[in-house]
């Protein structure tokens, strides 16, 4: 019998790690994750995956852990001894970084070092993963591909732009297999709270339930290209699978205004939005990234990877599942809902 494969993933908790784990254990491998000592639970996202490490049937394993510290991260790869390393922890709001601006680089930024370090030290022969971004983009007008130039406008875009340059450079100076995801936006009902289509989808639901009459916004006007987080969790994993190493976009190539998602959402619902929508100028950013709109036509030839889920669709799906979250009350998580994507079958490349 052939050996399970051993996934570490860091941010494990978050919106992306929780749908990587789901992948990742369907497809039968043992999957280990980093999460930080907390004085409240913070694994609801991973709760329903959970199967306590007494039972032999046990393949998610959970290890305390920050990336600010590089002596733990050796200690964990030479313990767990992973075949794939996901990197996907990160102090990941774009507003909140210019309040923590050296924090988010410490995290965002030399975490990532960190653990390409901790690789290296261990002399694994592992993969690794970097959960790269589109805010590396910036200023630099759409649409944006693999050879676009970085401009970030803010600290969390200038720490992944560093996070980049490091695994790309640690690929070219030992020979790793480090690639770079450059993922544009993609959300889900596990998006947290304060991202804008969280906060919009929430709030409709709210509405709607009448627990809520207003919600406050900054700017209208930006431009996004929303995918659904489920199936680039997909991409991910199917970066690692790739004969060589190698960086990719993941998009939809769709770009629409936040107003747009905003009329989406709440004409899904029955409402009309101009009549709840205000203007706060505390969610205006110092900096702001107009507009990012992905060209993925790399992941698609290479890796046979393509979004099918447009941001209009995706904004219907996060108000069905926040009208049935608000019903269903604490412990809801969604089913990946995805019409292209076998999601936990195994899947024919290219
Ligand atoms: P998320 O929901 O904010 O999750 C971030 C994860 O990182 C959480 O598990 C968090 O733990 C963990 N974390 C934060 N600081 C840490 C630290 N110092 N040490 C260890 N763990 C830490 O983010 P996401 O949306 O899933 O995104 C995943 C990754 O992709 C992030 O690196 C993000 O920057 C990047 N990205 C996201 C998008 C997007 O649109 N979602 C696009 C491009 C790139 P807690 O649960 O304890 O807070
Ligand atoms: O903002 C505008 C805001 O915070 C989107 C992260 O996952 O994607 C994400 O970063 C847009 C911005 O995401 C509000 O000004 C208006 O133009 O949902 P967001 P983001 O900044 O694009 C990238 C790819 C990442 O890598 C990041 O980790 O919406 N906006 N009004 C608002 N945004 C928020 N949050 N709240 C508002 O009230």
């Amino acid at each position: 019998m052939t050996q399970a494969k051993k996934a570490f993933i860091t941010g494990i908790t978050g919106q992306d790690g929780s749908y990587l784990a789901e992948l990742l254990l369907g497809k039968g491998y043992e999957v280990h994750g980093l999460i930080r000592r907390a004085s409240t639970f913070n694994t609801a996202r991973i709760d329903h995956l959970y199967v306590d490490s007494h039972n032999p049937d046990a393949r998610l394993f959970l290890h305390y852990g920050d990336l600010s510290d590089g002596a733990r991260m050796v200690t964990l790869l030479s313990e767990i001894r992973p075949d794939e390393v996901y990197n996907l922890a990160a102090q990941s709001h774009v507003r909140v970084s210019f309040d923590e601006p050296e924090h988010t680089g410490d995290t965002t930024g030399v975490g990532a070092m960190r653990l390409l370090e901790a690789v290296r030290l261990t002399g694994l022969h592992c993969r690794y993963y970097q959960a790269s971004s589109s805010e590396m983009f910036g200023a630099t007008p759409p649409p944006q591909n693999e050879e676009t130039p970085f401009y970030p406008r803010s600290p969390y875009g200038a720490a992944k732009v560093y996070a980049y340059w490091v695994t790309k450079n640690y690929r070219e100076a030992y020979g790793m297999f480090a690639v770079n995801g450059i993922l544009f936006n993609h959300e889900s009902p596990r998006r947290g709270e304060t991202f804008v289509t969280r906060k919009i989808t929430r709030a409709v639901a709210r509405i709607k339930a009448g627990r809520q009459s207003e919600l406050y916004m900054g700017n209208l006007d930006a431009i996004r290209d929303w995918g659904y987080a489920a199936e680039y969790a997909e991409g991910m994993w199917r970066m690692l699978q790739a004969d060589a190493p190698d960086d990719f976009v993941l998009a939809t190539g769709i770009g629409i205004t936040v107003r747009d998602f905003l009329e989406a959402s709440f004409s899904h619902a029955g409402l009309d939005w101009q009549k709840y929508v205000k203007f706060d100028p505390r969610y205006l950013r110092p900096t702001e990234v107009d507009a990012l709109i992905g060209d993925a036509s790399k992941a698609e030839e290479k890796l046979g990877w393509k979004a099918t889920v447009a941001p209009d669709e995706l904004a219907r799906i996060m108000v069905d599942c926040d009208i049935e979250a608000l019903e269903h009350g604490d412990g809801y998580i969604d089913q990946p809902r995805l019409s292209g994507w076998p999601l936990h079958s195994e899947l024919r490349r290219g």
